[in-house]
């Protein structure tokens, strides 16, 4: 069968432009946030939603409100709808191994950003990209015991109240006990209660006004996020006391409220865990889907702020 030029150069033309429109179809993600209860959270989610739209992938967003049944139908929607990558934060560590396995069926890559899951399986996913919080916990331990020792309290009998974050999610555990580690090192430093205050400001406040009533000697405060730090401190001045001073504060994140109250000599220190983890992210999905072979572990990079650092970090804070 003989074919003039012209008919094959038409169609080494409609061929190329075929594969470049197929080579330029839009990856698109499905990802499925814990919820809105933070400024950490919050400045996540942004960072998430700015960076999709700057890679040029399409991004189906969802809210859990902090359920983990709202996460899972939501990823059980991008299988259905055949998204090309899935990745979500987990509101708890434990509870994700079927659903994580319709994904493998589907054959849909699973990205896990900023909390971890506690599958012994992990071909269900691909990497886990975020913060260490064991040494997030143990660098509050440090700074509290570096300022205890300054300020000559070290060797006394010290009461330490804790809230705690979201019981059963990654952070909480892993805060938890990478400051229980630290301290452990001074037998009279105590931690006389803790209880979760859900990463919220509101629960964060309700909590603290509970530990005030009951023990009139707290003299400092350890919290998993810097929301419910915010909160504490309100309750804290309600009680007639002076947040920072009558009680030593330390908290996680590095969100910019907390550099506000530390600017104010509300609170003490903020051990920084960064929520702007979506150029890491679609990159990620980029390379998954390149075929790449990514590091099973990712960790971000983070430091401490103590309050006589603030206002000079102050300016140049993202989140
Ligand atoms: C930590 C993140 C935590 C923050 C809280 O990576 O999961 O959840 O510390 C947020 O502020 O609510």
């Amino acid at each position: 069968m003989k074919f003039n030029g012209k008919i094959l150069s038409a169609l080494a033309v409609a061929a190329l432009a075929a594969t470049a429109v197929f080579a330029q179809k839009p990856i698109t993600l499905g990802f499925a946030q814990v919820g809105a209860e933070s400024e950490w959270r919050t400045a996540n989610t942004k960072s998430i939603q700015d960076s999709a739209k700057a890679a040029g992938i399409n991004l189906k967003f969802s809210d859990a409100q902090q359920k983990q049944e709202n996460q899972i139908k939501a990823i059980r929607s991008y299988i259905a709808q055949k998204v090309d990558v899935i990745a979500f934060s987990p509101v708890v560590e434990s509870g994700w191994d079927t659903v994580l396995m319709e994904a493998k069926a589907a054959k849909i890559p699973v990205i896990l950003t900023d909390r971890a899951v506690d599958s012994k399986d992990t071909s269900l996913y691909v990497t886990f990209m975020g913060s260490d919080f064991v040494l997030e916990g143990h660098r509050a331990g440090q700074w509290l015991i570096e300022d205890l020792t300054k300020n000559g309290m070290i060797k006394k009998d010290v009461d330490i109240v804790e809230l705690q974050g979201t019981v059963g999610s990654a952070p909480a555990i892993d805060r938890k006990k990478g400051f229980a580690d630290e301290i452990s090192k001074y037998p009279n430093l105590k931690i006389t209660r803790s209880q979760t205050g859900d990463f919220t400001r509101a629960q964060g406040k309700e909590v603290m006004e509970a530990f005030l009533k009951a023990d009139p000697n707290i003299q400092v405060l350890f919290a998993h996020n810097d929301d419910m730090a915010l909160g504490a401190i309100q309750a804290i001045e309600e009680a007639g006391k002076k947040p920072g001073q009558d009680i030593i504060i330390v908290s996680i994140d590095g969100v910019k409220g907390a550099f506000e109250a530390m600017m104010a000599g509300k609170l003490n220190c903020s051990v920084e865990c960064s929520p702007l983890l979506g150029p890491q992210l679609m990159q990620a999905c980029k390379d998954v889907l390149a075929g790449k072979t990514l590091p099973k572990r990712i960790v971000t990079q983070e430091s401490v702020y103590p309050a006589e650092k603030a206002a000079a970090a102050y300016p140049s804070r993202q989140y």
